[in-house]
């Protein structure tokens, strides 16, 4: 609604223009082209969408040629691919970032001022590509980044969902959401492959027979047939020439099914068979960290899985014949257990397919994959009823069957006697209802098995899967998270950038560790100085675009204080929400308590069935309305920002003073947005868990406000019989501040609407919010008087700017490489 007073001012990162030799004249010549040829316009009559597409159009088709090129350059030279399965990419908007990264910023910007068209209004008009629900797919989104910077030879395989992750509303306090049509005026970056469509089986039996070979062969037959179609958007690294594959995958009904019905005359079967096909990539599963186990959803994993899996053999086999090769010519990487039925999948295709010899297949098919974990919570794990994996992929279920018997027997010739440890390791959970360990289908299936931050991989080894780390020791590795500094930094800071290039050059936007040398500048007033006021005005943009979305002035020279992220209780945003009751409660009685005046930012979607979540999203509104009321004598105010999501993020974490990285210990994996404010320039304030213990690692105990229980003394306290009334008891403002919201107070059309929360948290508190509460509170007085002193602010601040290089994703994706998938950077000439 209101972008960039003027882009080139907030654009220009001091980055060498027209590195593509792109000059304006050439980009308005592509777009004009493109609002005639492709929109049927005029550049009078031509709408703000229609310049949007013919612009997107102009800078794909300059995209087109490094496209063909990459391929080609694979091809020809025969190298090992890297293959990222995963059911989510939240990517974001495309057009900024392609710019950024080819080089045609500069350039398209002077283009469109010469037509009379603000480049800042066209990157508006953009909707987010919103297929994923949050860290897990942003990191997907980052990793294609890295890998086509890097100039590996990377491709990500997904799923086109129609609909991505929800709009949300907010409705009087609470959530509303609303399908997100992110496709309804068509996408100008991909392109549809109907030559590499996939058919993919459901349903139907397997027979058994006796080979020609006189070796026994199994036959899946019957059952639906669903086509998986692929489009394809091009990955462009920045400053060079890759432009990498992103194929995503959406399901169509197949003819031959539809005709059968139609001739025998049943039209109406013959469409709704047609819906059943196509339901499979409509929507995305909008959980996060939460397994619902429905069938479509599995439905949607096989979908994606068999297509990738049937295009990653076809390319195989275009110059190879022998499958005993195939691990050096392909990696595989499961996105946490989403894809992987993959290993049962690949095992089928060479075992009934190719006809393969057990052993050697599982050889190949363990020498190929590699897993990552992305969550400790039990209720995330994915286990599927054995009656399910039966009737929908009966093939599937015996493979696995299969696969666990001959896994077994080996934990048996290492363990004797030792039924418990083969009842834990087991694939097949026994009980009431059988059930399908898909984590440790991934573990047996794969070579490397990685946490994403070293706690959460320790965690995962002592806690998750000691059995297995215990068995196979060799398999587990880290691989701590990483954000691409492009987006996160060059695209969404330009002011940063450009301050940072003045300092130490451009070379920082591909080898992020040179930000190190900003450390020595933390003690030059004259920078110091630039650095604060970089931002200052990031705050003043961000008011002023609130101002026009939420009809809030928001004071620029308070503290921004700010909690981004989905809405799940072990994140706290409660603790957040209980602390600024009480700050308000003490500002009321007595305004001088109040150290700095404080904006304190809410952004977050919360699960649609997640009553609890959705309550505390009502609850923070409630607050706000009370606490806004009065900002003008607490010098405090709260909003929840609606819709939050990665458009909004590159808007807010550029403004943060205070990132809010508050988690139970023990609980959050990694994070990544908590790297992403680092880069920008808030100071953390958070508990030792996930990436935030390796945050403060390398940025120093100073410079990073520390609080709460660790993991252990997580475990220790409910071990020992945790009791949450008891801190209730004993402090005096955690229990104003529960009485107050239980009270009805800020709800008061229904006083007990906040009853369940409160009851939760005095009656189990699960998540030990009453017990970090002091120690959260503390701290945050800490954070604002260390904001008084601004001097002394800044310095920590840009020290954090200059130790954040080992959070880039090309850190991380060079480790995935080197270690895990052995493949190698691949240059693509001019
Ligand atoms: C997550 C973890 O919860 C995060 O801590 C981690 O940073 C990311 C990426 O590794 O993965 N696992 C997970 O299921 N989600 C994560 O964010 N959930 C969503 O993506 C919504």
């Amino acid at each position: 609604a209101n972008p960039p007073a003027s882009a080139s001012d907030t654009h220009d990162t001091g980055r060498e223009p027209n590195r593509t030799g792109l000059d304006p004249q050439n980009v308005r010549r592509g777009f004009l082209e493109h609002v005639r040829y492709s929109r049927g316009k005029n550049p009078e009559t031509a709408t703000a969408h229609d310049r949007f597409m013919a612009l997107a159009l102009a800078v794909r088709d300059r995209l087109t040629d490094r496209w063909v090129r990459t391929a080609r350059t694979y091809y020809e030279q025969d190298v090992k691919r890297a293959y990222y399965l995963s059911a989510e990419y939240l990517l974001g908007r495309a057009l900024g970032n392609n710019l950024i990264n080819i080089g045609m910023y500069e350039a398209a910007e002077q283009a469109m001022r010469e037509v009379g068209v603000d480049l800042g209004t066209l990157v508006e008009m953009e909707p987010d590509a919103g297929l994923g629900n949050g860290g897990l797919g942003r990191l997907a989104a980052c990793f294609l980044d890295s890998l086509a910077t890097l100039g590996y030879p990377g491709m990500g395989y997904g799923i086109r969902y129609e609909f991505g992750i929800f709009t949300q509303d907010i409705v009087d306090g609470y959530q509303v959401e609303r399908a997100d049509e992110w496709l309804k005026f068509g996408n100008p970056w991909e392109i549809v492959r109907p030559e590499k469509a996939v058919p993919v089986r459901f349903f139907g039996r397997v027979e058994h027979h006796q080979g020609a070979d006189g070796r026994p062969v199994a036959r899946w037959v019957g059952g639906k047939t669903v086509i998986g179609v692929p489009y394809d958007t091009p990955i462009a690294g920045y400053g060079n020439n890759t432009v990498n594959t992103l194929r995503l995958w959406q399901a169509r009904a197949s003819e031959e099914f539809d005709l059968l019905l139609f001739n025998a005359g049943d039209y109406e079967r013959s469409v709704v068979e047609k819906n059943d096909s196509e339901v499979i990539s409509k929507v995305l599963y909008p959980n996060d960290a939460f397994q619902a186990g429905k069938e479509l959803r599995l439905k949607q994993q096989y979908f994606f899985v068999a297509c990738s899996i049937a295009d990653i053999v076809r390319r195989y086999l275009k110059t190879h014949t022998d499958f005993r090769d195939f691990p050096n010519k392909a990696a595989i990487q499961l996105n946490d257990t989403h894809p992987a039925i993959a290993v049962a999948e690949l095992m089928r295709v060479f075992v009934d397919e190719k006809r393969l010899q057990w052993d050697e297949a599982w050889a190949i098919t363990q020498a190929t994959f590699g897993y990552t974990n992305h969550t400790l919570l039990a209720e995330a794990m994915e286990k599927w009823p054995a009656t399910l994996f039966e009737r929908l992929l009966p093939r599937h279920l015996e493979i696995i069957y299969e696969i666990n018997h001959r896994f077994l027997r080996q934990v048996q010739i290492r363990y004797p006697f030792d039924n418990d440890r083969m009842r834990r390791l087991s694939l097949v959970e026994e009980g009431p209802e059988k059930k399908i360990r898909m984590a440790h289908l991934a573990v047996v299936g794969s070579h490397s098995v990685n946490g994403v931050a070293e706690l959460h991989t320790n965690l995962l080894r002592r806690d998750v899967l000691p059995d297995f780390a215990e068995m196979a020791p060799e398999k587990f590795n880290n691989k701590t998270n990483g954000v691409t500094p492009r987006r996160w930094l060059a695209w969404s800071n330009p002011r940063l950038s450009k301050l940072i290039t003045s300092r130490i050059g451009e070379g920082w936007v591909t080898d992020l560790d040179q930000l190190q040398k900003l450390a020595p500048h933390a003690e030059d007033p004259e920078f110091r100085k630039a650095f604060a006021q970089v931002k200052k005005q990031n705050k003043e943009d961000l008011s002023r675009y609130l101002r026009d979305l939420c009809w809030v002035n928001l004071d620029p020279n308070a503290i921004f204080d700010v909690q981004i992220k989905r809405l799940h209780e072990y994140k706290r945003q409660l603790l957040n929400a209980l602390h600024i009751v009480s700050l308000w409660m003490k500002a009321r009685r007595d305004p001088s308590t109040i150290i700095a005046p404080r904006v304190f930012l809410f952004g977050a979607k919360a699960a649609p069935g997640y009553h609890l979540a959705k309550l505390i999203i009502r609850l923070v509104n409630g607050i706000a309305e009370v606490v806004n009321s009065d900002a003008g004598t607490t010098g405090l105010q709260v909003l929840f920002v609606p819709n939050y999501r990665v458009s909004l993020a590159e808007r807010i974490i550029p403004a943060t003073d205070v990132s809010e990285q508050i988690s139970t210990a023990g609980m959050e994996a990694s994070g990544t947005g908590n790297m992403k404010f680092m880069m920008n320039g808030a100071l953390t304030l958070g508990t030792l868990d996930g990436a935030n213990v390796e945050i403060r690692q390398a940025v120093g105990d100073d410079n990073f406000f520390l609080f709460g229980l660790t993991a252990d003394e997580v475990i220790a306290r409910k071990r020992a019989g945790y009791r949450p009334r008891e801190e209730y008891e004993r402090n005096v403002e955690l229990r104003e501040a529960l009485d107050l919201i239980a009270s009805g107070f800020f709800s008061p059309e229904d006083k007990n609407l906040f009853k369940p929360l409160v009851d939760s948290l005095l009656e189990e508190d699960r998540y030990l919010v009453l017990a970090d509460f002091a120690s959260y509170a503390a701290k945050q007085e800490e954070v604002a008087r260390a904001y008084k002193d601004q001097e002394k602010w800044t310095r920590m601040a840009i020290l954090n700017v200059s130790q954040s290089g080992i959070f880039s994703s090309d850190r991380t994706i060079k480790q995935y490489a080197e270690e895990i998938w052995r493949v190698k950077q691949t240059p693509v000439g001019t």
